[in-house]
């Protein structure tokens, strides 16, 4: 009886799921087809070997200042072993804004304070792509209060026309669960954003995906497949959901790493985004790291 009763109740949260916020939607196993790599050549890669990031491959530069609930700053991230790593930590001591000269006369630019910092790397104006398979491989961090994410955006993302073809954010994942009570700690949220991110702010969510191999300690993959028709997401090559919402984008879009931390004006709120209470206290894993092993970047065989 209880388990129809318990039966009866997850079928109506899998109904409701799809159009609740993605913080509310009920964690999905990924089901469906594998990835068909055949179709593909890959076009652009990191393997993050080496100690430095490659330059001319990536920039610091999309954001060097106050992010939500911390900072960003190109300090805290790093290459080793294999792996781009974006470190998330509080600092007591602000670290220096290199771009200062060219960055304070900006309408949102604040000055660095002790806070929470992390950082974003992006290939914003060194590669950018239309269409194709798009994967990452890596460990998220396993940190209440901030999110890590693989990415995509273009300019046309703040174009308000009622359509997200000019350009959409993609969000390949986003990982707000780390100690998630309601939906289980091993989900990442994959969605799109267009039509900027005021009142005519429009998206789609295929809502939280379980990781059946633990995304805190293990590598795990991360991909999407961008057609002119649709955008099919994979974890592990495998098909977890597919969006279409607005339109897909039409335009080359380049590609962000990031860790972000929950709040607003440079103040850690761990409630604004659903992420779990932060604290400071020594068994919080700080400081958290955000681990890629490698980003790959293909095209379809037939638009090369
Ligand atoms: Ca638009
Ligand atoms: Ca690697």
């Amino acid at each position: 009886m209880f388990k129809a009763a318990l039966k009866v109740i997850i079928s109506f949260l899998m109904m409701i799921s799809v159009s609740l916020p993605g913080t509310l939607s009920l964690g999905k196993v990924p089901k469906g087809s594998t990835v068909d790599m055949s179709k593909f050549t890959l076009v652009w890669s990191d393997e993050f070997e080496g100690d430095t990031l490659d330059a001319s491959k990536w920039g610091y530069e999309w954001w060097v200042t106050m992010r939500k609930g911390g900072y960003w700053h190109e300090d805290m991230v790093s290459v080793k072993d294999g792996n781009l790593v974006i470190a998330a930590d509080y600092l007591d001591t602000p670290l220096e804004n290199r771009y200062y000269d060219k960055w304070h006369e900006q309408i949102h630019f604040e000055e660095y304070k002790p806070g929470w910092y992390t950082g974003i790397v992006t290939t914003r104006g060194k590669y950018e792509q239309c269409y194709g398979y798009y994967e990452v491989r890596c460990i998220l961090p396993a940190a209440t209060g901030m999110w890590s994410a693989f990415w995509m955006m273009n300019e046309g993302v703040y174009n308000v026309d009622g359509s997200g073809q000019d350009g959409t954010e993609v969000d390949v994942f986003e990982s707000f669960s780390y100690k998630d009570h309601w939906w289980g700690n091993d989900c990442v949220s994959t969605g799109i954003h267009y039509d900027g991110y005021g009142e005519d702010s429009k998206g789609d969510s295929i809502g939280k995906i379980f990781i059946e191999n633990d995304p805190y300690t293990q590598y795990n993959t991360y991909g999407v497949e961008w057609s002119p028709e649709e955008y099919i997401f994979y974890i592990n090559g495998v098909e977890s959901g597919r969006i279409t919402a607005g339109g897909v984008s039409q335009n080359p879009e380049y590609l962000l790493l990031s860790c972000e931390f929950a709040g607003s004006n440079g103040v850690q709120d761990s409630d604004r985004h659903g992420t779990g209470k932060i604290s400071l206290t020594p068994d919080k894993n700080w400081p958290a790291e955000f681990k890629v092993d490698y980003v790959r970047c293909y095209q379809y065989n037939d638009m090369l």
